[in-house]
């Protein structure tokens, strides 16, 4: 089994962009910030491929990714200019002076809940006010609907407290109680673009949770346990260090969370989209379905437990209701937990082989 039977794979697909079938051009730019993320490697060709002129948003940083890549990441394929996060204001107004883009997708933050505990003070302004200088610069370069802006919340608003969870999961009514200085800071841009909405700006929120693919970064637990597995079924480790093994999530695959990002911004009129599978599962369910499919039935001394990997506070679940998305943009997600833990562990298998 490889990705491909996703039957949308960055990795096959981007390279083979110029060979695909490109919807006629629809003369609209798409700006995205975050393009090299892995939500940023999906959205792009997806929006390329429905006719837009798409074009990245880099940021300079020692840390960016951008510093490894080889010409072969899927974005390598856009045009992109450079977005510097501590010049936002200023590059956000140069950046819209110059392209004037018709749709902006502003994907990128510091997206680890754990370290952001650590790295809040700088984490404050990457994922919760920088959101302000792209609103402000909106305003000051449209007019009122002449641009829509779409941000990327996240199920971590919702933060809820252990042990009471609404059977039907987290909808679009219930109050958010973030547990994260990144929960926080993703209110913080919610609220930010609500406000910039009111005043009659097209702003829409996604309130996206857990999605993965085998270009998941390593940080994230779907991906180091898939590749640890992998790593292990090859003789190349031992053990997998992990902090809680109890916590569940609700896992979809990004390639069907960035088409609901699509659809919001197709619709004509902004609202806010909780987008999940309705399905939740724990770490334990991962480990058992990873382990399984390198022939590995009791994974228990493969696995540790450790302090050092488990959040000062942690989220137990988390479970969303996507009915909104369904009934309004027609969403619905079509690669289930099982099928995308075994892609990601079969992909990883192909790597390191
Ligand atoms: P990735 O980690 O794959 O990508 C993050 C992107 O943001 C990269 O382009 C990265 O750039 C950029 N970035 C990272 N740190 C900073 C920083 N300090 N300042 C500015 N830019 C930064 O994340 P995803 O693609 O998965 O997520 C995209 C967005 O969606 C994020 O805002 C995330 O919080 C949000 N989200 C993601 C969910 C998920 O399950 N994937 C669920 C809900 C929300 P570089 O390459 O330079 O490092
Ligand atoms: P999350 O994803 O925090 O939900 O944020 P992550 O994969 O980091 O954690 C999910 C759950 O697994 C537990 N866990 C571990 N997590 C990591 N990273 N490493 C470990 O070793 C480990 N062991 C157990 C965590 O405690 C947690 O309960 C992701 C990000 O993409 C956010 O940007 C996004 O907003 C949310 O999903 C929705």
């Amino acid at each position: 089994m490889t990705s491909v039977e996703f039957g949308y794979d960055p990795q096959s697909l981007l390279p083979l962009v110029g060979e695909l079938h490109r919807e006629t051009a629809n003369g609209k730019q798409a700006l995205i910030t975050g393009i090299t993320g892995q939500d940023g490697s999906y959205l792009a060709p997806l929006l390329y491929l429905q006719g837009y002129d798409v074009t990245g948003l880099l940021r300079k940083h020692p840390d960016s990714s951008r510093s490894r890549r080889t010409g072969m990441h899927p974005v390598d394929q856009f045009p992109y200019a450079d977005f510097a996060i501590g010049d936002y204001a200023y590059d956000a107004f140069r950046i819209f002076d110059q392209t004037h883009p018709d749709l902006i997708f502003h994907l990128a933050a510091q997206p680890q809940v754990g370290k952001s505990f650590r790295t809040a003070g700088a984490d404050s302004h990457a994922t919760g006010l920088g959101v302000l200088n792209i609103l402000q610069a909106v305003d000051h370069f449209y007019e009122p609907g002449e641009v829509k802006v779409y941000l990327a919340g996240s199920s971590e608003q919702f933060g809820g407290v252990p042990g009471t969870i609404p059977d039907v999961g987290y909808n679009e009514q219930i109050p958010f109680n973030a547990r994260s200085p990144y929960g926080a800071y993703k209110t913080l841009a919610f609220t930010l673009g609500r406000i910039f909405r009111e005043q009659g700006m097209f702003v829409s929120n996604g309130i996206l949770f857990n999605h993965e693919s085998p270009i998941r970064g390593a940080e994230f637990v779907t991906r180091k346990i898939t590749y640890s597995v992998a790593q292990i079924a090859l003789g190349m480790q031992d053990v997998i260090e992990l902090g809680n093994l109890d916590a569940k999530r609700d896992w979809g695959f990004a390639g069907d969370y960035v088409d609901a990002m699509r659809l919001m911004m197709e619709q004509d009129k902004p609202s806010d989209y909780v987008v999940a599978t309705g399905e939740m599962h724990s770490i334990r369910d991962l480990l058992d379905i990873a382990f399984q499919q390198v022939g590995i039935e009791d994974w228990h001394n493969r696995v540790v437990s450790t302090d050092k990997h488990r959040r000062p506070v942690e989220v137990e679940w988390l479970k969303g209701n996507a009915s909104r998305a369904n009934s309004e943009l027609g969403w619905t997600p079509r690669v289930g937990f099982e099928k995308l833990i075994k892609s990601m562990v079969a992909h990883d298998l192909e790597l390191l082989s």
